[in-house]
């Protein structure tokens, strides 16, 4: 096996230097651990139906993914593990990967494009420059609900985009989430759009979240999630967003102490296969990933939700000063924020745009 890319993890007791601070990460280790242990993941549901014959040849599969071993992200992949391994009767081994230990997001696409890994799970936003659809993820306040993202994830939309993603050497099988992201930062409380002026805040790399920042007077960058906490640490950038979840499994909150419930943007994660692999495996093994895929899904999904609130609670009572916008405050992100849509209606097609928002007409009555 080899490391492509570092995590943040494993670079950063390496920036520090002198026995009391590698001591220090010890200690933090330890709490690290014991927080994971406080919060509770929802279990996993029985694995359900039949052993899948296979072709009677054994296959491994190496799935990596950026977050860490506490996310809702690992805990999906942990119970696709489980289901594959079980249904196959061990003939298929999943080796599971997180905090981005063979490579980033866009790092791991290109690594199943080449055939060097088998599944990954990317956020949609990096990838839009393959697959600019995508980018109706990143429009600000459109997905007003979990269940309206549920709708569009799971029916005609999300499912005509995972056809459409089985190109270019990748199989696109499932959604799970990352969720609604959230600003943090190391300076001040941000109640308004007035508050970012010149704050540097990391995007992803994804050209509506730059606009979306430069549009709110905040000072963009975007930088691979990979390399995000080390640049937090040493004051490269003064913010980033992500959802709650991430916030936490990542331990951003030790280096941003101010955070903003902005809901801003709902961010899906999309289960990819290497085509490689995937003509590798009989049809029968084929069907058993896209439905471990589709239950993942529903799984991690209820678990990124369940542990939303929660994760939350625990971020204030470590200390984290949130604050939690009222609607007017919401009001004035979303229209400072309206001339993206007038930006982006054409590249990304405003039929998509409509069609998601008449799903949010339907739920509303
Ligand atoms: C994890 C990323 C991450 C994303 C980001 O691989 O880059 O901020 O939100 O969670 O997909």
């Amino acid at each position: 096996m080899t490391t492509i890319t570092p995590s943040h993890r494993s670079t950063r007791p390496r920036a520090r230097s002198s026995l009391t601070t590698l001591m220090a990460a010890a200690v933090l280790s330890l709490t690290s651990l014991s927080a994971v242990a406080a919060t509770e993941m929802p279990p996993f549901p029985d694995v359900t139906g039949d052993v899948v014959k296979g072709d009677g040849n054994d296959y491994n599969i190496k799935f990596n993914i950026g977050l860490t071993q506490s996310s809702a992200q690992y805990r999906g992949l942990e119970y696709f593990k489980k289901i594959v391994e079980q249904r196959s009767d061990n003939h298929i081994k999943v080796q599971t990967f997180h905090s981005a230990q063979l490579g980033d997001d866009l790092q791991s696409v290109s690594a199943l494009q080449a055939g060097t890994l088998d599944m990954t799970a990317p956020s949609t936003s990096p990838m839009v420059s393959m697959f600019p659809q995508f980018a109706v993820f990143d429009l600000p306040f459109l997905f007003p609900t979990p269940e309206i993202a549920d709708k569009v994830l799971d029916g005609d939309i999300g499912q005509q985009m995972l056809k459409d993603a089985s190109t270019k050497g990748l199989v696109a099988i499932g959604w799970s989430e990352n969720g609604y992201r959230q600003l943090t930062n190391s300076e001040h409380a941000v109640t308004s759009p007035a508050d970012l002026d010149g704050l540097k805040v990391r995007t992803m790399q994804n050209p509506i979240h730059l606009d979306i920042w430069r549009t709110l007077g905040a000072n963009p960058t975007p930088m691979s999630f990979a390399e995000l906490f080390t640049a937090l640490e040493q004051g490269v950038v003064d913010g980033q967003e992500n959802p709650w979840i991430t916030i936490e499994s990542s331990k951003f909150n030790e280096v941003q102490p101010y955070a903003t419930e902005t809901n801003h943007v709902y961010t899906p994660f999309i289960t990819l296969v290497s085509e490689r692999t995937w003509k590798r495996l009989p049809e029968s093994y084929q069907q058993l990933l896209r439905d471990a895929a589709k239950q993942m899904g529903d799984y991690e999904r209820h678990v990124s939700r369940v542990m939303n609130d929660q994760i939350k609670q625990e971020l204030k009572d470590d200390g984290m000063k949130i604050t939690e916008l009222t609607p007017e405050q919401v009001a004035v992100f979303q229209k400072d924020l309206a001339p993206v849509y007038d930006d982006w209606r054409e590249k990304i097609g405003g039929d998509l745009i409509d069609r998601i928002r008449a799903e949010s007409k339907v739920d509303s009555k």
